[in-house]
């Protein structure tokens, strides 16, 4: 080699390794599919549990990366919880605190950020924000909580459309479209496929109406929970599967024999749930579901007359999981097609593959369906997440994660600087298995919607592995206590109990500091509260049930009507 000639080598290495460096860097940036359901119960999940149903294709996910138990939301219920895990931010700060007003669009969500940074992002499925997302490429999302059958959705470019078919078949083929046609196969992309599914009112696709309107599941122990030894937040909430669950909405039995058996409707709008869902179906769609549910039917008229209170409740619950986990079938199928996808076009390697729900559901525990309470079956959520080659197989997490981690996980992964004012943590650090730099300890959450449809109250608590320590303050003013470990169905009370003393003082200061760090306080709720109630106040109307001397109580002062319009 001449002696001129080694500069020039050293400067074309040097160059050639800049260059190389940087598209290997570019390459690098891992794609993000964040898959979530609605209400999908880690108890219908087979990761988790397989005592209800399998879900063979999730479990990919958990069998190619992490399974997290613990894994919980920061406000249990949907708009608010999609905000949290948009901005990064609690719901307080967002001022996405329940599914009433729309969401503040001046707020920064990540996917704004990851599109400004050359990411190409889309999003397909229900979003449920009153208004359409920033910074995707592309969108079909449905309007409000969208339909099962033959669904509306509203499109970027060619306006509202509706679309034949079953809900979640049409969103992933929405996906798989995208995937296939409509990126840039050279940049890395953040997709957003987004179930409707297992949201209320629970219909199943036709080809799994047959096999599982037959089914019969194991009863949960705490079907039958009387709510003693809690406080008046549970014994008022209107979840329950015998009284607040609708006959024709929810359990499909036809406004025509629910009046033939004189079967009175559990709210205002059971006959007309039943219509807006069942009644959207075409004539071959309507033909598959007649099929099975009016063998269904058949039987109950007959079995209904002689039915005491206590097996009235048992078929409730029976029919309420035939529906709701049929419609988890064809999720779990779906997503078999999207992970096939991803496999057979070498896409696997560098994506991370998120599974989860905007929250987590009740399946008849203590009675009940739908979430919003802290209690375990709602507060926490499924989380299972991939990432082959950085998240080893096979591996879980007992740590307390929360949807609140998502944004900055996302940013952590992809190289990317989080806002300082984000309020999460990357999980970064449990994923590749630098658990000693994870220090989290106890989590915050809040809920608001109340008074509302489910009736909840609005509390706020500190949860941390042991213990919950939740203060309902709106119309009570009420103080729980429960100790996770001695009592885990949450089923008591301790709070005052001197055995707890020690532990209640030192919770409460915790709380107080997590309060603090989060920036939440009284004056804050006093706000979100006066103005939902002036919302109320000028629509002359709330969302809630049946229990109308509760509200009225309420309202008194307010001269709001509790009829509903
Ligand atoms: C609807 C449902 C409720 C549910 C809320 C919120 N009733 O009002 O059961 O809690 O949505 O759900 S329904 O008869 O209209 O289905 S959320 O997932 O959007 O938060
Ligand atoms: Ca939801």
């Amino acid at each position: 080699m001449s002696k001129t000639s080694l500069p020039i080598l050293l400067l074309i290495l040097l160059f050639g390794a800049v260059g190389c460096s940087q598209s290997q860097e570019k390459a690098e940036r891992p794609n993000i599919v964040f898959i979530m359901s609605d209400d999908h119960a880690y108890q219908a999940i087979s990761a988790y549990s397989d005592k209800l149903i399998e879900t063979p294709n999730i479990d990919r996910i958990a069998k190619m990366g992490m399974l997290f138990t613990n894994a919980s939301v920061t406000n249990s219920i949907c708009a608010p919880s999609r905000a949290t895990i948009l901005t990064g931010k609690h719901s307080h700060i967002n001022g996405k605190v329940d599914n009433h007003f729309p969401f503040d669009t001046t707020n920064v969500t990540f996917p704004q950020i990851f599109q400004k940074e050359g990411y190409q992002t889309a999003m397909f499925g229900k979003l449920h924000f009153g208004n359409n997302p920033k910074g995707f490429d592309q969108f079909k999302i449905l309007p409000g909580q969208g339909k099962y059958y033959n669904p509306d959705f509203i499109t970027k470019d060619e306006g509202t459309i509706q679309v034949e078919g079953y809900v979640t078949d049409i969103i992933t083929d929405m996906t798989l479209n995208w995937l296939e046609n409509e990126r840039k196969k050279d940049d890395p992309f953040l997709l957003f496929y987004l179930h409707k599914a297992p949201h209320r009112e629970w219909l199943p696709a036709g080809r799994h109406v047959a096999e599982f309107t037959q089914r019969t599941f194991p009863e949960p122990p705490t079907l039958f929970d009387d709510y003693s030894g809690r406080g008046r937040a549970a014994h008022e909430a209107e979840m329950n599967l015998l009284e607040d669950m609708h006959w024709a909405g929810d359990s499909k039995i036809p406004p025509a024999v629910m009046d033939q058996l004189g079967i009175e409707p559990n709210s205002g709008w059971d006959k007309a749930a039943f219509e807006g869902e069942v009644g959207r179906m075409n004539p071959e769609q309507r033909a598959v579901w007649d099929e099975s549910y009016n063998k269904m039917i058949e039987k109950f008229k007959e079995a209904y007359p002689n039915m005491t209170e206590e097996d009235k409740m048992k078929w409730r619950y029976q029919r309420y999981m035939q529906d709701y986990l049929g419609t988890i079938k064809a999720v779990d199928e779906n997503v078999g097609r999207v992970l096939d996808y991803l496999e057979a076009n070498d896409l696997m390697d560098n994506t991370i593959i998120v599974y989860t729900s905007d929250q987590g559901f009740y399946l008849g525990e203590h009675g009940w369906f739908d979430k919003r309470f802290i209690y375990d079956e709602s507060f926490k959520t499924p989380l299972l997440v991939a990432w082959p080659g950085k998240v080893a197989p096979d591996s879980r997490s007992d740590e307390m994660v929360q949807n609140l981690d998502f944004a900055q996980t996302f940013l952590a992964a992809a190289g990317i600087q989080a806002p300082s004012d984000m309020q999460g943590e990357s999980l970064l650090p449990l994923l590749t298995g630098e658990t000693d730099k994870w220090t989290r300890d106890a989590v915050y959450y809040h809920y608001y919607e109340y008074p509302s449809v489910h009736m909840v109250k609005r509390h706020y608590a500190i949860v941390t592995k042991e213990y919950k320590l939740v203060h309902y303050y709106f119309d009570a003013d009420e103080w729980e206590l429960i100790d996770r470990i001695n009592d885990p169905m949450e089923l008591k009370n301790v709070y005052g109990d001197p055995a707890y003393a020690e532990i209640q003082a030192e919770l409460h200061e915790k709380l107080d500091g997590l309060r603090e760090k989060y920036g939440d306080n009284s004056e804050i709720s006093q706000q979100y509260l006066n103005e939902y109630l002036d919302y109320l106040q000028e629509n002359n109307s709330y969302a809630g049930g049946k229990n109308t001397e509760l509200l009225d109580k309420i309202f008194k002062d307010r001269k709001i009507s509790t009829e509903k319009q």
